[in-house]
């Protein structure tokens, strides 16, 4: 088995249905999960929602339901995106499974232990209506100079009883730990605004709610639920069987990787690692903040009438034009936009007429002109240049890219190979060698085939249903498709040994329509 890998989205709140900044976490998280097993690691990949707290409890009263019913009606439509959208995760993972609250309080009961945990009170600008609480500086007044909270209710100075974490004491160790691992926050960007937060000082944070109960119970603490970040964040232990230390948790943990949006990095790199130096549990390798997606450039709101279902666009695009357009466009860390007319042209422009023409032209004059007969052939200097082109681009670049989370340059990459081959294919015309050179009109139609099964293994991740059926369609076992097979010298051979032919090609890529009505989203 290879080298355990452990990555994690973040889980998401099932207040809503999913969103497309949801569907791009998960693609995300997806590409790197399928990147890793194909270098040979023993990958464990777990998404889930976030099922607890004030949010789900005010959603749930507004639709007249009781906030179990929301959620198990809600967590069904994050389970059905990442099957519609072809998400490899290995555990789903829902806040309210019974395991989940006796690892929270477990990891409650540690941070106690240490004593880090006290009974105090907590005052503020409280909103009955929101169940909130509101800093003096987010507040608004009425006309009669009533103070209202940022929603326009009423607020009231409130004092409740709270349980309090000494995050103030884990200051120093944080900034010792952002200093002394610089990828444990990426991008850097993201990690100087950490620091600069941390280096102003800590305040001890209310991981306590009595005003509600739609949570996790505090171990010995009657009335009190657990705030919800602190519920939400040990999901990540749950699902490799916490407080159990053996099996899962001993192989997998800790993560490699948390992948999350840009909004919450403060809770995955400051409360997160507090919470774990105080349970002495490991700390993750990196947490990496991507950026957010816009339409057409704003963001997504009932109120503009522009939210997306992602699986919509999936059913009117196909999955994995999704998924590339959305792994190339943005640069991976920052935000990015994307809208209907944007997929199709990027789709378009590389996957169909790049691309995928290239594999139906290729293999389809291989099925004419060879009776789709693989052999062995002798090459000149040209077929060789045009491989190895093909080869580091897949090889060394791609890969290099993809494990530093840069898709797009990753992509790019790739694209440079692709290019390579549709020069080769111009330069050579192999059309025209079929009556003048029919040597070596094979010779250049072989080493494209040989070219083609390499961009399709180094794509795979990002296209995995179409990349597979490529690969179907020319005859690479199953097995032999990871980065491993890439650096197989004798693969060719092997293929050519089992004698099969292949058969018609059917377009792995086809065109899109561009959208008529460009109006809207
Ligand atoms: O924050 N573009 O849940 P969530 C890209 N339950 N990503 C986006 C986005 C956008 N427009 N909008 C949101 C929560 N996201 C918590 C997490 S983890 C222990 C608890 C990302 O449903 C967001 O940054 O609001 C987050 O990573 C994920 O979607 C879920 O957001």
């Amino acid at each position: 088995m290879g080298e355990p890998y452990y990555i994690t989205t973040a889980i998401s709140y099932p207040n809503g249905k999913p969103h497309i900044g949801h569907a791009y976490e998960a693609i995300a998280a997806d590409v790197i999960a399928r990147f890793q097993r194909a270098l040979g690691r023993d990958v464990r990949f777990q998404t889930g929602t976030d099922e607890h707290g004030l949010k789900m409890a005010q959603k749930a009263r507004e639709t007249g339901v009781s906030p179990r019913e929301l959620s198990d009606e809600m967590s069904s439509y994050f389970i059905k995106m990442c099957d519609d959208l072809d998400i490899s995760y290995d555990v789903f993972i829902r806040t309210t499974e019974e395991r989940h609250h006796a690892s929270v309080q477990e990891l409650w009961r540690r941070m106690e232990a240490k004593g880090d945990l006290y009974l105090d009170r907590y005052e503020g600008w409280y909103s009955i209506r929101d169940e909130a609480y509101y800093d003096e500086s987010e507040l608004a007044a009425d006309e009669g100079g009533e103070k209202l909270s940022p929603q326009g209710t009423p607020v009231e100075w409130t004092v409740e009883e709270s349980w309090f974490f000494r995050l103030s004491k884990y200051a120093e160790p944080l900034l010792a730990l952002y200093n002394e691992n610089p990828q444990f926050i990426q991008p850097d960007g993201r990690r100087n605004e950490v620091m600069r937060f941390v280096e102003g000082g800590l305040r001890d944070l209310s991981v306590s709610r009595t005003s509600f109960d739609w949570g996790v119970k505090v171990p010995g603490s009657d009335g009190h639920v657990m705030y919800v970040w602190v519920d939400a964040l040990a999901n990540y232990l749950t699902g490799l069987g916490f407080p159990d230390e053996s099996g899962d948790f001993a192989r997998y943990w800790p993560a490699n990787l948390h992948l999350i949006g840009k909004d919450i990095v403060r809770f995955h790199t400051v409360y997160w690692p507090a919470f774990l130096m105080s349970a002495d549990i490991a700390l993750p390798d990196q947490v990496f903040g991507h950026g957010f997606l816009l339409n057409r450039g704003q963001k997504e709101s009932k109120s503009l009438g522009n939210v997306t279902d992602p699986l919509e666009l999936a059913e009117r695009f196909g999955v994995d034009p999704l998924r590339y357009f959305l792994m190339r466009e943005v640069a991976f860390g920052q935000d990015g936009s994307y809208s209907p007319e944007a997929i199709v042209t990027r789709c378009n422009a590389e996957l169909a007429n790049s691309y995928g023409n290239l594999v139906q032209r290729v293999l389809s004059m291989i099925f004419k002109n060879m009776d789709g007969t693989l052999e062995t052939f002798s090459s000149t200097d040209d077929d060789d240049v045009l491989l190895a082109a093909v080869f580091s681009a897949c090889r060394d670049e791609l890969p290099r890219e993809f494990e530093a989370l840069n898709f797009s340059a990753g992509i790019d990459a790739w694209m440079k190979g692709v290019f390579a081959c549709n020069a080769y294919v111009d330069e050579q015309a192999p059309w025209s060698l079929r009556k003048t050179d029919p040597d070596r009109m094979k010779a250049v139609l072989l080493t494209l085939f040989m070219a083609i099964r390499d961009l399709t293994i180094a794509i795979a991740p990002v296209v995995p249903a179409s990349a597979h059926k490529v690969l179907d369609q020319i005859g690479i076992p199953a097995d032999q498709r990871d980065f491993a097979a890439l650096t197989d010298a004798d693969w060719y051979m092997a293929r050519v040994a089992t004698g099969e032919k292949l058969g018609a090609p059917s377009p792995a890529f086809p065109r899109l329509e561009m959208p008529e009505d460009t109006g809207t989203a």
